[in-house]
């Protein structure tokens, strides 16, 4: 048992998303830095294999010693575990089905890319493919956020109506990975609207300043080597 939470995260990250969501909540956390796609530094990615044999962030230990990996899994527990913050809805809340859907989706049809996108090495062993490979991998992605702007059809100021829930945290966060912003906002217009509003949350001002800082060019598609 701990007071407080360990959080394994790193700069520019999904577990930022889960920085977020802690921060909004009130919750004090204990920050564990571990880069894992820091492939020149690889010992301090390395540190997140103390809660996650999959090497990935985020990684969560809960105030009981319970590890929690998987970050849509982490966003829904944190909203069941600190209801009064009112960042996801209860559940007999009539959202609640939209709600798991699209938690579910970014993980699994969109942030799994990032494993291959990353380092296609891990798949195709010939390295004249990988930009291909990179390209066909921001299309499936594109077309992944395209289904969920006609399926979650955002029409408050957040994805499910009025009040900012996680799912927005966790769009905001993960639509902020290559090909980044302007190429996401040109296909998912109304999510890249509430993505922005995110950014501009007043409460998470120092967090982006710190953890995933809005540098020049910073949504821009980087150019394949
Ligand atoms: N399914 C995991 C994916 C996490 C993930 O891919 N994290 C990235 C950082 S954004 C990572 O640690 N990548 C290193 C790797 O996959 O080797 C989740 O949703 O938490």
């Amino acid at each position: 048992m701990t007071d407080r939470y360990i959080l394994y995260s790193a700069v520019g990250s999904g577990g930022v998303a889960v920085e977020a969501a802690l921060t909004l909540m009130g919750q004090p956390y204990a920050l564990v830095e571990a880069p894992t796609f820091a492939f020149d530094a690889p010992e301090a990615g390395d540190r997140v294999l103390a809660a996650n044999p999959l090497r990935q962030v985020p990684a969560l230990v809960l105030p009981s010693g319970e590890v929690m990996t998987e970050s849509a899994a982490i966003l829904v527990r944190l909203g069941e575990l600190h209801p009064e913050a009112g960042l996801a809805p209860r559940l007999d809340d009539p959202r609640r089905a939209a709600f798991l859907r699209w938690m579910s989706f970014v993980s699994s049809a969109i942030y799994a890319h990032y494993w291959l996108k990353d380092d296609p090495s891990r798949l195709v062993a010939d390295a004249s493919l990988w930009a291909d490979v990179d390209r066909r991998i921001e299309a499936r992605i594109l077309e992944c956020w395209a289904v969920m702007e006609a399926g979650a059809a955002p029409v408050g100021r957040y994805i499910l109506g009025e009040a900012l829930t996680v799912l927005d945290l966790y769009v905001a966060v993960v639509s902020r990975f290559r090909p980044r912003r302007q190429a996401f906002a040109a296909v998912a217009p109304r999510l890249g609207e509430v993505a922005r509003r995110v950014d501009t949350e007043p409460r998470l001002a120092a967090l982006w300043a710190e953890r995933y800082p809005f540098e020049p060019g910073w949504d821009v598609r980087p150019l394949l080597t």
